[in-house]
């Protein structure tokens, strides 16, 4: 079923590559958020030759893949997301040079690289858009999505996201109004026009000679829209169309996309940003094995620090995705998008201790948040310095590498205020200690790389208590139990030798029996 083999890595934990399942499957991902990550050169913002110096720490964590948020050239209106040329890297990242070398430093690492492709806008600064909107006439105008009107009736109810206003921005000098799902500044590609998809597998194709592992997906459920642009329903009230967006359309495009990346070998990888608020829908997203590889799904991310809502959530992810043809889930906790978690659930580290076993240990491909296993909470931005249009600076401060002034990065003040408690959460001093959440996560990724059950085994329910969740992952090779307890103090009726235990107590000894709240195990039940 399955091949043992040592790799070698710079790390010295052997470790096990499980053959009968695709790298995806079996791969815990990482998102780098570039500014914020390091930096090279003694700078408040991140950059690429950061991250390459500091991919050790990657590695040593015990990850498979990283996933990097937007380092295009950029006015930066959305820190990125607003690319305004997708086959280069702006110069406050580095280069091409410095991309290259990155990449190269993560495959000599067993890293695989994904970049994000941003495939649903463009910056108002890119020349796409910029020759688009020079003319009416302009053989790129087609390329977005224009509409007449008279310049105080926008075409249709729909809502941008951020600003909470009108989807539509009226163009003076050639009398049209243009769509944008996002910021003004961020113009809808228009996907209905073949030469958008050739320009962007075009795109697809730059990155994947380069050598890239494969795309994380921006808005990818956007892509298409109804050409008869109907008002959203009134009761979506205040939700932005790039939340609703769920058409035909998109289906047709994400094939398109599906067949640049499978015609490259070593099976490169389509992760797509499905941001739908029902894990149905988003199961859809996978097609028939030739759209996603593996869509997120944030209902889960939504959910309060609350067993009954978590069980439900767990419950339609299996029956939508898990137990769909070419369904597989992926979990994620924390992103560039939202607060922290450990924020979230009310900010105890023993929570955010015990969250990470629902991310390691639930069936399908977690994608974890730089900072998460620092066990980071949102900084607080003081009024001044917040800086992004859709108020989501907190999660995105700065990594603290070490305790001293400045924190590894050179600078007095990055570019946003660091997360609290940095003088004592930071790296170096989470590594000196081996009962911080940090070394809990190192452990809790070896032990799910030393387990194929773990990995990609079957899931199954355990009978507990309301407030316990606890599943039974079970292969050829074993079973391993996982149990997170976000209530009172419970019985687990389950035998066998605690393997990792979110409070490090325990391990390596025979279960107790009781879990306490917000407590979380890994259990060797055979
Ligand atoms: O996010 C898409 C998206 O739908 C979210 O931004 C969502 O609207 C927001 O979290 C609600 O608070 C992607 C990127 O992840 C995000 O950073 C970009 O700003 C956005 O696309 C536009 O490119």
């Amino acid at each position: 079923m399955y091949r043992r083999q040592h790799r070698h890595t710079l790390d010295t934990t052997p470790s096990i590559l499980f053959v009968d399942a695709p790298w995806w499957q079996r791969a815990v991902f990482y998102q780098i958020y570039p500014r914020s990550f390091a930096t090279s050169r003694g700078q408040p913002t991140g950059d690429l030759a950061g991250i390459e110096q500091h991919l050790d720490h990657v590695s040593w964590l015990g990850t498979d893949a990283v996933w990097l948020s937007p380092f295009y050239p950029s006015p930066m209106a959305d820190f990125g997301y607003d690319v305004a040329d997708h086959c280069d890297v702006d110069p406050l990242f580095g280069d091409l040079e410095a991309f290259d070398r990155l990449l190269a430093a993560c495959h000599r690492r067993d890293l695989k690289l994904l970049v994000d492709l941003v495939p649903n806008h463009t910056s108002d600064q890119h020349p796409w858009f910029r020759a688009a909107r020079s003319s009416r006439d302009d053989p790129r105008r087609d390329w977005y999505v224009w509409r007449d009107g008279s310049s105080d009736t926008p075409p249709n109810n729909w809502l941008a996201a951020f600003t909470g206003e009108s989807a539509w921005t009226w163009d003076d000098a050639t009398g049209q109004w243009y769509l944008h799902l996002f910021l003004p500044e961020q113009p809808d590609l228009n996907w209905a026009n073949p030469e958008v998809a050739e320009a962007m597998h075009g795109v697809m194709r730059f990155w994947l000679d380069r050598g890239v592992d494969g795309f994380r997906i921006d808005v990818v459920h956007g892509l298409g829209k109804d050409p008869a642009l109907p008002d959203d329903p009134p009761e979506s009230t205040g939700l932005p169309h790039s939340a609703l967006n769920d058409t035909a359309e998109t289906h047709d495009v994400i094939r398109g996309m599906r067949k640049v990346v499978d015609a490259y070998p070593g099976g490169r990888l389509v992760l797509g940003e499905v941001f739908l608020l029902s894990t149905e829908r988003v199961a859809t997203y996978y097609g028939n094995g030739d759209e996603l590889h593996l869509s997120f799904n944030f209902p889960p991310l939504f959910a309060p620090w609350d067993a009954s809502r978590w069980r439900r959530q767990v419950e339609d992810t299996t029956l939508y995705i898990a137990q769909r043809a070419n369904g597989w889930p992926t979990w994620v906790l924390s992103n560039h998008d939202n607060v922290r978690h450990r924020s979230r659930y009310g900010g105890s580290e023993q929570r955010a201790r015990a969250a990470v076993f629902l991310l390691l240990g639930l069936r399908g491909s977690p994608v974890l948040y730089a900072g998460e296993e620092l066990g980071l909470e949102d900084a607080v931005i003081p009024d001044e310095r917040r800086v992004d249009p859709g108020g989501r600076d907190g999660c995105r401060a700065p990594i603290p590498w070490d305790g001293a002034a400045g924190h590894g990065w050179g600078v007095e003040e990055a570019w946003l205020p660091w997360p609290p408690e940095a003088d004592a959460r930071n790296v170096a001093v989470l590594r000196d200690d081996a009962g911080s959440i940090l070394h809990l996560y190192r452990r809790l990724l070896t032990a799910r790389r030393a387990s194929s059950a773990l990995q990609t085994g079957d899931f199954a329910w355990i009978d507990v208590p309301e407030s316990i969740l606890a599943w039974r992952r079970t292969d050829d090779g074993g079973q391993r139990v996982v149990a997170v307890n976000m209530g009172e103090d419970g019985l687990l009726p389950v035998e066998g030798t605690v393997l990792v235990a979110s409070d490090g107590v325990g391990e390596g000894e025979a279960f107790g029996g009781v879990l306490g709240r917000d407590r979380a195990v890994l259990i060797d039940p055979s």
